[in-house]
C-alpha cells in the first residue's frame, strides 16, 4: 500500500520477570555498529533516542518498562551483546532484564537449557537456564562504595544509608529508620515513590555520589521481609521514577555487596528477597579471584507478548508522549 511505504516495524517479545516487565527488541531495531557494548550503548543514546521513545513510552509501552535491544556481541563466547533502556535513557546493566533476555532467546529457539552469556555495558554476565522460564545469572562484581552515609531529606528529616553498586549505583536505606513510612507494600507505593524521589533529589543536592562522581540513579529502601520463608523485602525507585515490581536483580546484587561488607552474609548462603508485590529472587555470592563480591540472582520470568510495534510516519505520537 503506497499509504504505508515508510511506516517501520518493530519486533519485540514482551516478558516479566518477577512482575516486572521487559521488552527485548529482535529486530528493526538501530545498527549501532561494531566495538564495546558501552560505546555502543553512546551511540543508542546519542543518536536513537525517538526509537527508544517509541518502544518505551505510551502509547506502545509504559513508564515500568525496560527495553533490551539485542546487538551482536564483541566476545564471540556470548550469545548476544545487550543495551538496556528505559522511560528516561539508557541503564547500565538490569538484573530482571537479564533474565527477561534469556527467557525470551528460549522462547526464540535461540537458547536451550543451560548456560549463556549476555555481554552488557558494564561487563558479560553469565546466565543458567534450568527451564525455559527460569534462571540464574551471575551478575557483574558488586561492592559497597560508602557506608552509612547521612543525608537530610526533605519532609522526611535525616536519612543514613549505604552507597553501593550492582551493576548500577544504589542508595539502600532501612525504611524501619525512616518512622513516618509505611510498610512496603503495594498500597504504599505512592508514599515509597515520594520518598524515595526525596532522597534522590537530596543525594543530587548534597553531592553524594557513586564512584568517579557518577550520580546515584536508584533507591532502594528495605525492611522485614511478609513471607516467613523470606529475608526481606524492598522498594526499588529507578532513575525514571517508575518502581520495580520485583525485587531488582542490580538492587538485590547492591544489597548482597552491603551484607557480605557488614559479615552478614557468607559465600553461598541464600538470601530471599522478596519485592512489593511478594515477588522473590534467590541471591547468593561468591568470591572471585581478587576476593570481589559476584552476586548471582534466581528467578522466574514469562513471556507474554510477541508483538510487532508499527511507527508511523503520519503518527504524532510515533516517538511516544512525554
Ligand atoms: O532488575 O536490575 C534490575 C532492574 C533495574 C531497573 C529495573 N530493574
Amino acid at each position: 500500500m503506497a499509504w504505508g511505504a515508510r511506516v517501520s516495524e518493530v519486533r519485540v517479545i514482551d516478558s516479566h520477570t518477577a512482575g516486572e516487565p521487559t521488552r527485548v527488541v529482535v529486530s528493526g531495531g538501530p545498527d549501532l555498529g561494531d566495538g564495546p557494548i558501552a560505546e555502543r550503548l553512546r551511540r543508542f543514546a546519542s543518536h536513537h533516542d525517538d526509537f527508544r521513545r517509541s518502544v518505551i513510552l505510551e502509547p506502545r509501552g509504559s513508564d515500568a518498562l525496560v527495553g533490551a535491544l539485542l546487538t551482536p556481541p564483541e566476545d564471540p563466547a556470548c550469545a548476544t551483546g545487550v543495551i538496556f533502556f528505559n522511560n528516561v535513557g539508557c541503564i547500565s546493566m538490569c538484573g530482571h532484564g537479564a533474565i527477561g533476555v534469556a527467557v525470551t532467546l528460549a522462547y526464540l529457539e535461540q537458547a536451550d537449557v543451560g548456560e549463556l552469556r549476555l555481554e552488557t555495558s558494564v561487563g558479560v554476565v553469565s546466565v543458567l537456564l534450568h527451564s525455559p522460564n527460569e534462571a540464574t545469572i551471575e551478575n557483574v562484581p558488586s561492592y559497597r562504595f560508602r557506608s552509612g552515609v547521612a543525608v537530610e531529606v526533605e519532609g522526611v528529616g535525616a536519612v543514613r544509608g549505604d552507597v553501593a553498586w550492582g551493576g548500577n549505583w544504589f542508595f539502600l536505606v532501612d525504611a524501619t529508620s525512616i518512622d513516618s513510612l509505611a510498610a512496603i507494600s503495594l498500597e504504599s507505593a505512592p508514599e515509597l515513590t515520594e520518598a524515595t524521589r526525596r532522597i534522590k533529589a537530596a543525594l543530587a543536592r548534597q553531592g553524594v555520589t557513586g564512584r568517579d562522581g557518577v550520580e546515584i540513579d536508584h533507591i532502594e529502601l528495605f525492611g522485614p521481609a511478609v513471607s516467613a520463608d523470606a529475608d526481606s523485602r524492598n522498594f526499588v525507585l529507578c532513575p525514571g521514577e517508575a518502581y520495580d515490581r520485583s525485587p531488582c536483580g542490580t538492587g538485590t546484587s547492591a544489597k548482597i555487596a552491603c551484607l557480605a561488607a557488614d559479615g552478614e552474609l557468607q559465600p553461598g548462603e541464600d538470601w530471599v528477597q522478596e519485592s512489593l508485590i511478594g515477588s522473590r529472587f534467590v541471591a547468593r555470592y561468591r568470591r572471585g579471584d581478587q576476593g570481589e563480591i559476584i552476586p548471582s540472582i534466581a528467578g522466574e520470568a514469562f513471556v507474554c507478548g510477541d508483538t510487532t510495534l508499527i511507527r508511523n510516519p503520519r503518527d504524532p505520537f510515533r516517538n511516544g508522549i512525554g
